[in-house]
């Protein structure tokens, strides 16, 4: 958990690594909401002194004048609470539960079903047929879902990036890849204005910053998570 010196009078502090997407999530988000924060880097563990401020033991975590807190949605929506001006929502409620609805089937439909192929393409190991088996449906009807949801044009809330943009920058590709290398499949292809959208996004300033970041430590950290099998 150590961390680069302490800068002096900054109240948020995230912890993560460069290559995790979720950490980037937030930084797109804290940058997007123009607040000033320290990164501490910090990987993932079950240490206890990491649990305290983590209990699932995972990052991002967010440290803030009023307390820690992990899951990457919980903390998008305090920033925006916390901290209203340049909001990263949108206004009315049920567009902001559009955005969350959206946030969410990424996550649970695309992110944590495509998180499974992970062993057998990112990480030099192997996958179960049936796990590839079970894993191509749960994508398809993600995919489904938020094109049911969503029109990209070019964002996911339209012409404005916001909350569920800054989640689909670092769920989107990594998904095609894995549906790509597994399948054959381009699920990216598979959503309407995908490929517009990562492209818009991609030309964010902080996302340039975060994606050569994330390049420059990604060697390594793949070396880890081979050598640990
Ligand atoms: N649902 C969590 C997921 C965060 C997550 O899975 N982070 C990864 C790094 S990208 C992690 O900490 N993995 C270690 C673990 O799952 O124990 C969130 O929204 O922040």
């Amino acid at each position: 958990m150590a961390g680069p010196k302490l800068m002096e009078n900054v109240v948020l502090k995230l912890y993560g690594f460069a290559v995790s997407n979720y950490f980037n999530m937030v930084r797109m988000a804290l940058a997007a909401k123009g607040l000033e924060y320290e990164v501490i880097k910090t990987f993932p563990s079950q240490e206890t002194d990491w649990l305290a401020l983590s209990p699932m033991g995972k990052v991002p975590c967010l440290e803030t004048e009023d307390g820690t807190m992990a899951e990457t949605h919980v903390i998008f929506e305090y920033l925006d609470e916390k901290y209203p001006e340049h909001p990263i929502f949108p206004e009315s409620p049920y567009a902001r539960a559009r955005a969350r609805q959206i946030m969410h089937s990424l996550e649970l439909y695309i992110e944590l079903p495509a998180r499974r192929l992970f062993p057998g393409t990112l990480f030099g190991g192997h996958n179960e047929q049936l796990t590839i088996d079970e894993v191509k449906p749960v994508l398809e009807k993600g995919v489904r879902t938020l094109n049911q949801l969503s029109a990209c044009s070019p964002f996911l809330m339209g012409s404005t990036p916001s909350a569920p943009d800054y989640m689909a920058l670092y769920v989107l590709p990594l998904a095609d890849t894995v549906a790509q290398q597994t399948y054959g499949w381009s699920l990216l292809s598979a959503i309407e204005g995908g490929a517009e959208l990562l492209e818009a996004l991609g030309r964010d300033g902080h996302a340039q910053q975060f994606a050569a970041e994330s390049s420059a430590e990604m060697a390594e950290f793949l070396a880890g998570v081979r050598a640990a099998k």
